[in-house]
Order: structure tokens, then sequence, then C-alpha cells
């Protein structure tokens, strides 16, 4: 290390620690407008032995989203899961870089209730696709799936079904929020006492036009509408006009079924029987998950109850 060399260091690092303390941040090497002699600094004092332990540490709050992948990489390499607790604040990163190590990291713990906790951390805190759906696939606890029986189809049903009313939703109550870290399942959206004053007002259409812009994943509506009295009626079912791709369907809290062909299910119309569900004369809450894969995304054609006998 030359003369020259040494005098900076030793009068630009208790400068930089002390702004570093006075800001209230860690310490910083480089300005955002140019990075580069603060990354040439870090490396130089990496390759010393005597202050690469330290510069690691101070590497992992640098305000240089390529010195804190490098300090996370290093520290990785170095001390794998020992190391969890000097880095664990980078769950919270907001540059991707860092995210999919910090990913990449997290897969290879092997307690399932801490990997799913720094990776929804990860995903919380991110608005990198990619990012975001690594982290749904590692934390994915969506397992909904139900059998559902029509009337007409029950092979026990023997007299001819008469349909006595048909009532379509209405289409401006409807209410949307996007779920693009796939957790609304977890939050209880389908819940009747979850409360959705937040969510946008929608209307049967197509999302893309009603705020949510070009957004492809998941999606939740939720509407309350009134069943008309039991009287006659033996079944009851929701036929849906067309969802673009994917529904499932929750009514009054409970899960009933699915309509599930993929992308390709996007303008088949489907009907559920919800009988058991149903809430004669009363308020019902129905809560539909829509995936969107591509292009256009929701539901975009009327929902319609039909009161069979
Ligand atoms: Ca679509």
């Amino acid at each position: 290390m030359s003369a020259a060399y040494r005098r900076i260091v030793l009068f630009v690092w208790p400068v930089i620690i002390l702004s570093g303390c006075l800001s209230g941040s860690a310490p910083t090497v480089s300005s955002p407008e140019d990075p580069i002699p603060g990354r040439r600094f870090y490396r130089q004092r990496l390759s010393d032995p005597s202050t690469r332990a330290q510069t690691l540490r101070e590497g992992l709050h640098s305000p240089d989203p390529l010195i804190r992948k490098n300090a996370l990489y290093e520290t990785i390499a170095e001390r794998g899961l020992d190391g969890l607790a000097d880095i664990e604040h980078l769950t919270r990163d907001q540059d991707p870089l860092v995210q999919k190590l910090m990913l990449d990291y997290v897969k290879t713990i092997s307690d399932p209730q801490l990997r799913s906790r720094l990776a929804q951390d990860i995903g919380a805190h991110s608005a990198d696709p990619a990012v975001l759906k690594a982290v749904n696939s590692l934390i994915s606890t969506f397992n909904y799936h139900r059998p559902n029986m029509r009337l007409k189809d029950n092979p026990t049903w023997d007299h001819e079904i008469e349909t006595l009313q048909t009532m379509t939703l209405a289409d401006d109550t409807w209410k949307i929020l996007a779920d693009p870290v796939e957790n609304g399942h977890e939050k209880k959206f389908f819940a009747v006492d979850y409360d959705d004053r937040d969510w946008k007002p929608v209307r049967v259409g197509g999302w893309e036009h009603q705020g949510l812009g070009p957004y492809d994943g998941v999606a939740w509506y939720r509407i309350t509408f009134t069943a008309p009295a039991k009287g006659q009626a033996n079944a009851a079912e929701l036929h849906f006009g067309a969802v673009d791709e994917v529904a499932w369907v929750w009514l009054n809290g409970t899960y009933v079924s699915q309509h599930d062909l993929g992308a390709d299910g996007w303008d088949i119309p489907f009907a559920l029987d919800i009988t058991p569900e149903i809430k004669w004369g009363e308020k019902n809450l129905l809560v539909v998950r829509v995936l969107d894969s591509a292009q256009q995304g929701g539901i975009w054609k009327p929902v319609t109850l039909h009161v069979l006998k």
C-alpha cells in the first residue's frame, strides 16, 4: 500500500464510518453517482485478511447493490447457514439481484417454517416478477380442490329439473384486489368477516381496463347478493359466463369448487352447484379467486344464480 493511498484510507474511512453513524445508516463507501471508487475500495479492503471480515459485514449494509450482492455471496460461501443473523436483513432488500441470491440461499434452509418465513419476506419486498414467481413456488400453500356435482349430474335424481328463477348478479357491485404474492387465501380473502373496504370497485369485463393495467397473475373478486326465498327450490347453481382463465369459488366463506382448464378455460362457461352453501332469502357472499397467465384476465361475462326444482 503506497503512503499516499494509506493516507487516503486513513482519512476517508473514519469519515465514512462517522457519516454512516450520523445518518443512522451503515457506513457508505460509494456515491450513487459514481459507485466505481467505492467498489474498488471495497475490493481492496476485502483482499486484505486483516480487514476482510469487517469489510464483509459492512458490505452487507452498503448502499451499492453490487457490493451488497458480493458481500452476501462471500458470506454465504464462507459461513453458510451460520451467517444468517448477519444477512437476514437482506430479505427486505429492494434490489432484484440481491433478492434472487437471497432466495437461492433460502432454498437451502431445511427448516420449512424458517424457509417459508424468509421467502415470504423476500416476496413482500419485491416487485420483480421472476422473484415473486420463485417465492410462490417455494412457499405455495394454495391447495384448494373440491369436486362439484350439479343436480343434472346426480345419478340418484329422478325428477325432471325445472328452472324456477334466474338472477344475474349486479354488474356494478363487484370488488377486486390483485394478489401478486398469491397469499390471499392465507389472509382469508374468502372469509365472510374479511374487511374489503379498500378493494377497488370493478365491473364484469377484463380487469386490464379497470385499473389493474396489464397485470397477469392472481386477483380476487368479492360480491354480496341477496338470494330469493327457498320456496319450492331443490337446488341452486351459479352459472359463470366466462372467467379468464382459472377460477376458484367460495360462497359464504366455504370453498365450493373450481373451474380449472388452464389457460384454455378463459372463454368456457361453467356452472357450480351451491345448494349446501347458499343462504336462501339472505345476503350471500361470493368470492372468486382468478388466475390469469396472459393477456386479458378476470370475470368478463356475467354470473347468474339459477334456482332449480
Ligand atoms: Ca388471459
